[in-house]
């Protein structure tokens, strides 16, 4: 870390999830392509990109964002999303949240850009200074109807999709999806990502569990287990991204017909989809607004300086 004391970065939210970007250039990762500037984050993770995100700098939940020169023709920007577990495959809310920070930075220009991410290219538009919508990668079911025997839980079923991470989808959530009832569904979501596992899906990284909307005009409420260990406070971007997957497999969701993701907060994404021969193409949209400018001091000397881990 001693290269690397003073970083500067903008916080934002995205439907109550926290989205911190690291200022351009702060930190270099050479050149692209990104899976290259990927490998280098994750040697130095650790001791440089972590620390970002893990308390006592940030708190939970927090999505950092490093963003360089593109290295995929015709895009603004590589982006790589990490939380403290890793770099993230795609991050929806975090997409929201970089647009209205490069906006806040003046660094934004009107109209649709392509961004290039872990999982590919995605498209960001503006359409105020905190609304942006987010075309994502193409998304699709992995596995339907997987029984799962979830220790305390009983049986459990449910799907595998991605959506630009990939996701164990559960549409009727074997305890309440309610704000009051955080320690059950995080004891049931990791329960159900361990059996998961054990069940040879090794990709999924996400649990999602779906209950009835609490909010007017709401299809569906959902809590999101994420890989840190902490739940997304926004309905998830790749998350309601794989849910689309899964609704247009079934039938349940005709291409551009508006779907509205409640998140265990009561915040929405509304989401559609067009069909991209077997998969499908989502648009997702959301709200973000810039929390803080900061400066993060790492001193040497600081017992915490890579941030508190308890193992
Ligand atoms: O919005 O895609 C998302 C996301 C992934 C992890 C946290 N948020």
């Amino acid at each position: 870390m001693s290269a690397v004391a003073r970083v500067r970065v903008i916080d934002s939210h995205t439907e109550g999830e926290p989205t911190r970007v690291i200022q351009l250039g702060e930190i270099e990762l050479g050149p692209g392509p990104i899976a290259s500037r990927v490998e280098r984050m994750k040697q130095v993770f650790e001791q440089v990109f972590r620390p970002l995100v893990l308390e006592p700098r940030a708190g939970p939940a927090f999505v950092g964002v490093w963003f360089g020169t593109p290295s995929e023709p015709g895009c603004l920007h590589d982006v790589i999303f990490f939380n403290s577990a890793g770099p993230l495959g795609m991050c929806g809310h975090g997409t929201m949240g970089f647009m209205v920070t490069l906006r806040h930075l003046n660094m934004e220009s009107q109209g649709r850009h392509r961004l290039n991410t872990i999982a590919g290219p995605v498209s960001a538009e503006l359409i105020d200074d905190t609304r942006v919508r987010v075309e994502n990668v193409p998304s699709y079911v992995i596995q339907e109807r997987v029984m799962l025997s979830v220790m305390g839980y009983g049986e459990v079923q449910g799907q595998v999709a991605y959506g630009g991470n990939t996701f164990f989808l559960v549409e009727r959530s074997p305890v309440p999806v309610w704000s009051d009832n955080l320690e059950d569904l995080f004891k049931c979501s990791r329960g159900i990502l361990q059996a998961v596992h054990r069940a040879g899906f090794g990709d999924v990284d996400h649990v999602e569990l779906f209950g009835p909307p609490t909010v007017e005009g709401a299809d569906s409420k959902s809590y999101v287990l994420c890989p840190d260990g902490t739940y997304d406070r926004s309905p998830c971007g790749t998350g309601t991204s794989a849910k689309l997957a899964c609704l247009a497999a079934a039938g349940k969701l005709a291409p551009g017909v508006i779907w509205t993701q409640e998140s265990i907060l009561g915040t929405t994404f509304r989401a559609s989809y067009e069909r991209k021969g077997d998969r499908i193409l989502p648009t997702i949209e959301g709200t973000a607004h810039v929390t803080a400018e900061t400066q993060l001091i790492f001193s040497p000397s600081d017992p915490l300086r890579e941030g508190i881990v308890l193992e």
